[in-house]
């Protein structure tokens, strides 16, 4: 049975991306636990979105924060908790991250989860999905996984009695099935485009998967093999919720490299270019035939 370590080793990584991709296992794991035992409670104050910050959300934000600062490849980061970017020396690697997605499943103890995405770049101004080297999410649940991709398909790691991760699944695939979790259905109120695909999905008897955190609902669609998250805009909120550095490519490079797709409705997500780090982005993403119905009913 082979550990996080001896994989990366195995898929030939070079040190410097073995030792990031370690430091942020190391991460999920110390995140883990805090999510087990820490204060579920408010901190008092609020991200940059305007959102209420819970102090475990802090927590994970620190946790990360510090460990990549200790990590010497590591020359830039961003956190969906931070205003901008920090510079934290002067290695080669950037690495973007939400510490803890799912803000209001915390305190209902439903499974809530961290998304990296990990460039070699000084800044992520400009980066597109597409250069991302490697993307994980940490889904903190009954058992603690790790999904990641090096762009070499896509595994999935539990972590042990001991807090070992050892590798439980080694080929990850994203086929058809009607499994949906639509996002976002306060846009069919007034996006009959929205509402018609809802519909189609609803007359075609789709099982009803959706938790409300997207680590768990894009985790549920890679591991089950089949499904689509959508979480499209609408009115004053045109590109919704989501956001494209931190949530949504490092999911799409994860999804794509099982074989999926996602896209905006028009554009595919890896190829969007990131202007600003808080920058939204309207999102389907799951098995391939389920996008491409996405678009269709969305350019109708
Ligand atoms: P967060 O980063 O503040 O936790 O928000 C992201 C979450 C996603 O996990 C989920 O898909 C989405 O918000 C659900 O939002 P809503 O319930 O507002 O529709
Ligand atoms: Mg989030």
């Amino acid at each position: 049975m082979k550990t996080f370590g001896e994989y990366l080793k195995g898929q030939g990584a070079s040190d410097e991306l073995y030792s990031v991709l370690m430091t942020l296992k190391d991460a999920s794991s110390e995140i883990s636990e805090a999510v087990r035992v820490a204060d579920k409670g408010e901190a008092g104050t609020e991200n940059i979105y305007g959102e209420q910050q819970l102090a475990i959300d802090v927590l994970s934000d620190k946790i990360l924060q510090g460990m990549m600062k200790g990590n010497s490849f590591v020359g830039v980061i961003a956190s969906e908790e931070l205003p901008d970017e920090m510079s934290v020396g002067d290695g080669e690697y950037g690495v973007c991250y939400d510490p803890l997605d799912g803000y209001s499943l915390v305190d209902v103890n439903l499974a809530v989860g961290s998304i990296f995405g990990i460039y070699k770049t000084k800044s992520f101004v400009g980066v597109k999905g597409d250069e991302q080297l490697a993307s994980m999410i940490a889904v903190y649940g009954p058992s603690t996984t790790l999904i990641l991709t090096v762009g070499k398909g896509v595994v999935k790691f539990m972590m042990d009695d001991d807090g070992e991760f050892i590798l439980r699944e080694d080929e990850i695939r994203v086929d058809e099935g009607k499994m949906f979790a639509p996002g976002n259905l306060r846009a069919c109120a007034s996006r009959q485009d929205y509402f018609d695909l809802v519909s189609f999905w609803c007359k075609e008897k789709y099982t009803l998967r959706y938790s409300g955190g997207m680590v768990p609902d894009i985790n549920q669609i890679l591991l089950k093999g089949k499904g689509i998250f959508s979480y499209p805009g609408y009115g004053d909120v045109p590109d919704g919720k989501l956001r494209l550095l931190f949530e949504c490519a490092p999911m799409s490079f994860l999804m794509e490299q099982a074989g999926g797709a996602s896209t905006d409705g028009k554009i595919r997500i890896m190829d969007k270019e990131v202007e600003r780090l808080d920058q939204r982005t309207p999102i389907f993403i799951g098995s391939k035939d389920e996008v491409k119905r996405c678009e269709e009913y969305l350019s109708s």
